[in-house]
């Protein structure tokens, strides 16, 4: 009888807290209605009206919270410290907590300071940090500044004169934040693979400095290292592949690819069709049609060739290799006001492609690059469409409806995300899980956050806190594929400050740590029901087997059922089970 070695995925009891964290106040020890002393920290005598008390959780979940009602400025809540002194607390590196903030609390901004006796372990003096969504509970994390108090009274609070919270489980994380690139278990590579999602990076390419034949460069180990996915940040785009008519140049695309293929990572194919870094001879910025016939311009029929054309060429040259292309870029006008008085709606953008081809444009994009390679995952691509709500975002959704309406092979919605600190995971979440029922998978295309100040530490942390909400929807839906950093290091970046995971050096920053923490622990708990058995071939199973991807697509069809356990790496639905190879 032939028996063959799978790994099946099984949902796993909820993981418990990591061993880095300790939990100081859950208030389950409490009885509701006891009050909790506050203190006014610039005062004589310390008294306020401030009152703090513990309470049912405001969302109607079983558990005791601690709820605060500033009268005044400067108040925290005084809570004591069990068997835990100032210097053990000192040792880890971050307090976090879960806020509560009533939907009246709209105003984002307000300080955040905690502390041990007389000492601060926080004092966000000058800054003024984004505190999340209202109406919900949301983690809150923050630097803990090593004390040396004996005192155990333990501070916590948010400064304002008449604000209202609800806080709970505050508890210290001690980062893992060891990082040699050597060892495969420090990198995200590692447990992105086992949660079957793409961790991938744009990759710049030799405008950086950055020699992708060399696989000894910093820049480009870390890449392989890191990432099971790449894509070209600039060499694959129109301008750059055909820079004169019909002459075309693969050259640094080339480079990339072998990469990826000497270090088995994929390739994403960034862009075929777009306004920006257009081929300089159809058009001087995108808009316009003065560059072809002599400045005469293209017509409707001559544009449609060149577009097929340059679809054609670049995706057969690159057949087999490149497994995703963003076949349309950026293709909606930044006004979507027309989506509030006409909800289904979307306004184009009046690139030289839509003024003198028309909407189908998009409708051929996607229908030549189907052609040209039908195993490749098309993808349109966007900015600025990543929250729901926006009308951009409603824009982008309604657009995709109508090409999966007119039956047009787009298979995958990408999401830029180019963000800036006090990401709204929630929104972005409810933006993305929509696309599922529409069958196509999505992908974060293009994420970086930047902070405010370049080199804060304390911004830097709140980076990673938004980085990691970011991938924790990413997780949660099998939908998603990949998550995509635009950039490797902070300084090659087109934006700033800071909004990567690497520095300058290569050393990699607390987003880098809470992303990896986050695939680690996910992969654990998810995976924790990962076992290698052995399945007996039943005479009545089926000898052949159809092969899906994690989002329903046909790989294999007729797979001898001896053979699963030789297909790549990856996640795969077979006999409507997940099924992991590793
Ligand atoms: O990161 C890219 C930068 O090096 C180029 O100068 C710029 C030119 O448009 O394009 C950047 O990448 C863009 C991406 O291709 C599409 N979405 C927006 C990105 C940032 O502009």
């Amino acid at each position: 009888m032939n028996r063959i070695l799978i790994s099946i995925l099984c949902s796993a009891a909820a993981m418990t807290a990591t061993a880095d964290e300790k939990i100081l106040f859950d208030f389950e020890n409490y009885n509701i209605g006891d009050a909790i002393p506050m203190r006014d920290y610039f005062s004589e005598d310390g008294s306020t009206a401030s009152k703090a008390e513990i309470t049912a959780d405001p969302t109607g979940k079983a558990g005791k919270v601690l709820h605060v009602k500033n009268a005044s400025w400067n108040t925290l809540a005084e809570l004591t410290l069990g068997n835990i002194s100032a210097d053990e607390i000192s040792e880890y590196e971050m307090i976090a907590f879960d806020l509560y903030r009533p939907a009246t609390e709209t105003d984002h901004y307000r300080q955040f300071r905690c502390g041990i006796g007389d000492e601060y372990l926080h004092d966000v003096e000058n800054e003024f940090l984004h505190q999340g969504d209202v109406a919900k509970w949301v983690g809150r994390t923050y630097r803990i500044n090593p004390v040396s108090s004996t005192s155990d009274k333990f501070y916590i609070g948010f400064n304002s004169v008449d604000m209202e919270y609800y806080l709970d489980n505050i508890r210290i994380i001690s980062m893992d934040s060891d990082y040699d690139m050597n060892n495969p278990e420090e990198t995200l590579r590692y447990h992105a693979d086992k949660c079957g999602i793409g961790i991938g990076c744009a990759v710049p390419s030799s405008w950086a400095g950055v020699n992708v034949n060399n696989d000894n460069d910093i820049k480009v180990k870390t890449t392989y290292k890191n990432f099971n996915i790449v894509v070209a940040e600039n060499c694959m785009k129109p301008d750059a592949t055909q820079g004169s008519q019909g002459n075309f140049n693969f050259k640094e695309g080339d480079d990339l690819v072998k990469m990826a293929e000497r270090h088995g990572m994929e390739v994403r194919g960034h862009t075929l069709v777009w306004h920006s870094q257009i081929q300089p001879w159809i058009s001087s910025n995108g808009y316009k049609n003065d560059k072809g016939n002599n400045g005469k311009g293209y017509n409707r029929e001559e544009l449609l060739q060149i577009m097929k054309d340059h679809i054609t060429k670049t995706m057969t040259h690159y057949k087999g290799k490149v497994r995703e292309w963003d076949v349309v870029n950026e293709c909606l006008d930044d006004d979507q006001s027309i989506v509030r008085n006409n909800p289904t709606k979307y306004n184009m953008r009046k690139s030289v492609w839509y003024n003198v081809i028309g909407e189908d444009f998009l409708d051929s994009a996607f229908v030549y690059a189907h052609r040209a390679d039908p195993d490749a995952i098309l993808y349109i691509n966007d900015y600025g469409a990543d929250y729901k709500g926006d009308a951009k975002s409603e824009a982008y959704c309604n657009l995709v409806k109508r090409l999966l309406k007119s039956n047009i092979p787009v298979h995958g919605v990408g999401f830029q995300c180019h963000l800036g600190l006090g990401v709204d995971a929630g929104r972005f979440e409810n933006n993305i899980k929509r696309y599922a029922d529409l069958g196509v998978e999505c992908s974060l295309t293009e994420l970086d956050i930047t902070t405010w100040d370049a080199g804060n530490q304390d911004q830097h942390i709140r980076q990673g806190e938004d980085y990691k909400a970011l991938l924790n929807v990413a997780l949660k839906y099998d939908h998603v594929r990949n998550f995509v950093v635009w950039g490797i290091t902070d300084d090659k970046s087109w934006r700033s400050p800071d909004p990567l995971l690497f520095k300058s050096d290569c050393s990699p920053k607390y987003a880098f740590f809470a992303l990896r923490n986050t695939l680690e622990s996910w992969a654990k708990e998810h995976a924790a029901g990962i076992e290698d058995i052995t399945v007996d071939m039943q005479p009545e199973l089926a000898p052949y087997v159809d092969v899906y991807d994690i989002s329903g697509r046909l790989v294999r069809q007729q797979l001898d059922r001896d053979e699963i356990s030789n297909l790549d790496p990856g996640l795969y639905i077979i006999d409507h089970k997940k099924i992991l190879i590793r």
